[in-house]
């Protein structure tokens, strides 16, 4: 007679744990290139091999991750998102007085193999979408505030930043020691027969232990079109 309240009572329990599974997720985070360059056959020697790469496209310095190193490279980014736009630019700028007409852009796109009409009129209307002030005339400065204004976050930024979350010692740098150290234990979480090797059922049970952080979705609209 007990039973039935108790099997009601833990099966609402499961429910309840159940709907707030993602709140109490305490399984350890890790990024997602950490967690996808581990494979089935992997010994841990050629895992961290390729571990030192992760930290070195972000610390060029090479005194540890930190947030300057990713704020820069973001800047480096967003500095050659405007590089490309103004080479755009010149590129339409037929007579070179730096200014862009829409006969500029249509003779320009005109040039282009396998131009159709419809072709060359889309790309006149893009290219104006960044004529701010409407005077028919394009400027270098307009193009420019128009890559500025639609310039991404990268989830390359991301990806830095969730590097440095697992900073052991969270004294701001994450260093490729550091780093080798994490890659050995999440190795370790996947190793779970102590062999050195990662076996197929063990990759596959491996990646339900572990979380992979998310990437922040861009919350400019031009982001998700691109
Ligand atoms: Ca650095
Ligand atoms: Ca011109
Ligand atoms: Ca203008
Ligand atoms: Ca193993």
């Amino acid at each position: 007679m007990l039973k039935l309240p108790l099997t009601a009572t833990l099966l609402s329990l499961t429910l309840y744990t159940g709907a707030t599974a993602a709140v109490a997720d305490k399984r350890p985070v890790y990024p997602a290139s950490l967690v996808n360059e581990l494979r089935p056959g992997n010994e841990l020697a050629d895992y961290l091999n390729i571990i030192p790469r992760l930290l070195e496209r972000f610390d060029r310095d090479d005194n540890g991750l930190d947030a300057r190193d990713i704020a820069l490279s973001e800047q480096k980014a967003q500095a050659q998102i405007r590089a490309n736009a103004a080479s755009q630019f010149l590129r339409m700028d037929l007579d070179g007085d730096n200014k862009v007409t829409r006969q500029e852009v249509s003779d320009t796109s005109a040039q282009r193999q396998h131009s159709t009409q419809a072709l060359i009129d889309n790309q006149v209307r893009r290219a104006m979408r960044d004529d701010k002030n409407g005077d028919g005339v394009l400027t270098l400065s307009e193009a420019l505030a128009s890559a500025e204004a639609h310039g991404c976050r990268r989830p390359t930024a991301d990806f830095g930043e969730q590097l440095l979350a697992l900073d052991p010692g969270k004294n701001g740098h994450l260093t490729s020691a550091e780093l080798s150290t994490i890659a050995t234990g999440l190795f370790k979480t996947y190793d779970s027969n102590s062999d050195g090797v990662i076996s197929t059922k063990e990759y596959e049970t491996g990646r339900t232990l572990v979380h992979i952080a998310t990437f922040t979705p861009p919350t400019n609209p031009d982001c998700l079109m691109r």
